[in-house]
């Protein structure tokens, strides 16, 4: 049997009770409300995978899943609360987000292959709530493309560690990967064969598959955030629609990995038809309240055609319902209220960010030497680059967000994300090699409040994933800085 604060992340509290251990005996059965009802036959689902019990949903189940609506207004929607008696288990929270996170944390109290036995849960109860709104990861699906199957598989990976956001990185100079109602030769030229690195990471998603997409995310509680990079890498733009070059004339396909070379054209109306057509066929498809518009790099453009350009396009994401966020580069022009620099940077440097919190904008951390998930584990990884160091497990662990930078501390943080650039990744099996375990010392980070965390503590309950990722099928890194179990 587990211990009950054997869960990444960490909860908040948890109170073991050994005389009050729950056995899952095979005459068990699930009660919920109407408005828990997915959620129900997911738990219902899982019990029945590993005991091979039958595992009914009905009215009065030892196992009740409840939405208290009348608890504490302030209370995030993803806060829990999980009660394991011996006659029974209660897990409770305000909304559907809170019973989806405590049966993460259910799951990680049950083994995760089809034991088909009687299995018990250990005593006690647990409260949990996140320390950060945002928890997010990103998959750059521009120079290597993954397909839906593929986003899905990822999508539930990183669930069970209460990811809730991923953010796709859907355009670059390599490949533009969302379809676009009225500019079909995006993808059609820049989504198809012979694109990506080396010509290696071809596709795109149609506006169908990435709803769809959308929609599957909603299902596991993780918010899809579109990005569409601009002014910079927009290379596989201009390839497409040569007027969207400042003198009209073609450029070439690149499928190297060099950034900063591409600009949109600031004077040019032409830009912003374009730019205003795409973000509102995104924002279209996008249930969720964010969208990215990229801003980093855009070393080919002059700082004053970057104001001009950032300061008329912001704004459009407000039009098209969506507050917008951008890579911390955008923090040097005066931002809308509800706009969210993402900080990359690895020194803190006069840029603007530590200006928009004072003047009370959220930031999202993601600082390039703790979180990039695309940096080498270490000397001997066959993947991944290395500019902002190697980053090994422990590296990716202790640090915090709220430290980065002076003047963004814990109260103007939206949250942390680890960004995945697929320079070197041509797989599902290579995202996930540099994604995992790394992504789970982000998503405690993003979870756990600050003064409960430690390495050694987990180092040990994530040496509990090796069997875990292994029969879920995730090709995770065996670091050797854990003992694996
Ligand atoms: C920097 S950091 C980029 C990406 C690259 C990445 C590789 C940032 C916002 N942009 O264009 O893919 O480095 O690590």
């Amino acid at each position: 049997m587990r211990q009950l604060g054997d869960v990444i992340p960490l909860p908040v509290s948890v109170r073991p009770d050994a005389t009050a251990d729950f056995r899952v005996t095979a005459g068990v059965s699930v009660s919920a409300a109407p408005a828990a009802a997915a959620v129900a036959d997911e738990l219902a689902g899982l019990l029945r995978r590993v005991t091979g019990f039958p595992v009914p949903r009905d009215e009065d189940g030892a196992i009740r899943l409840r939405l208290d609506e009348t608890v504490d207004e302030a209370k995030s929607p993803e806060s829990y609360r999980l009660d394991i008696a011996a006659d029974g288990v209660t897990l409770s929270a305000p909304a559907a987000q809170g019973l989806f996170a405590g049966l993460q944390t259910l799951r990680q109290l049950l083994p995760e292959t089809a034991v088909q036995v009687e299995v018990v849960l250990p005593g006690g109860r647990i409260e949990d709530e996140p320390r950060f709104a945002y928890r997010g990861t990103m998959l750059d699906l521009a120079r290597h493309f993954y397909g839906p199957a593929d986003i899905r598989s990822y999508i539930d990976t990183i669930a069970q560690f209460k990811i809730n956001h991923l953010h796709l990185h859907l355009t670059d100079d390599q490949g533009w990967r969302l379809e676009i109602e009225g500019w079909p030769r995006l993808t059609e030229v820049s989504g198809g064969e012979g694109t990506g690195i080396d010509g290696q990471g071809p596709g795109f998603l149609t506006a169908r598959e990435y709803a769809d997409l959308v929609a599957y995310g909603e299902t596991r509680f993780v918010t899809i955030v579109p990005e569409i990079d601009l002014p910079g890498h927009v290379n596989a733009a201009q390839v497409a629609y040569p007027e969207l070059t400042c003198d009209g004339e073609p450029v070439q396909p690149r499928t190297d990995a060099e950034v900063g070379y591409s600009s949109l054209c600031a004077d040019k109306e032409e830009t912003y038809a374009f730019v205003e057509d795409v973000i509102r066929v995104v924002a279209g498809l996008t249930s969720g309240p964010f969208l990215h518009i990229g801003g980093d790099e855009a070393l080919s453009t002059t700082a004053e055609d970057y104001r001009t350009f950032m300061t008329r396009v912001l704004p459009l994401a407000g039009k098209y319902g969506k507050r917008a966020i951008g890579w911390h580069e955008m923090a040097a022009v005066e931002l809308p209220p509800s706009a969210v620099p993402q900080y990359w940077r690895i020194e803190p440097a006069d840029d603007g960010v530590a200006r928009a919190a004072e003047s009370g904008h959220q930031v999202i951390m993601s600082p390039a030497d703790r979180s990039y998930l695309d940096m080498k584990y270490d000397e001997s990884s066959p993947l991944g680059l290395d500019w902002a160091g190697l980053l090994g497990v422990e590296r990716s662990y202790e640090w915090d967000p709220a430290d980065r930078l002076p003047g963004v501390g814990e109260e103007s943080l939206l949250g942390v994300e680890a960004p995945l650039w697929s320079e070197t990744l041509r797989s599902l099996a290579d995202v996930e090699y540099m994604a995992f375990p790394r992504l789970a010392a982000i998503a405690e980070i993003g979870w756990t409040p600050r003064a409960d965390r430690s390495w050694p503590s987990f180092r040990s309950r994530l040496a509990e994933f090796g069997p875990r990722f292994a029969a879920q099928g995730v090709n995770f890194h065996r670091s050797p800085e854990i003992d694996w179990k």
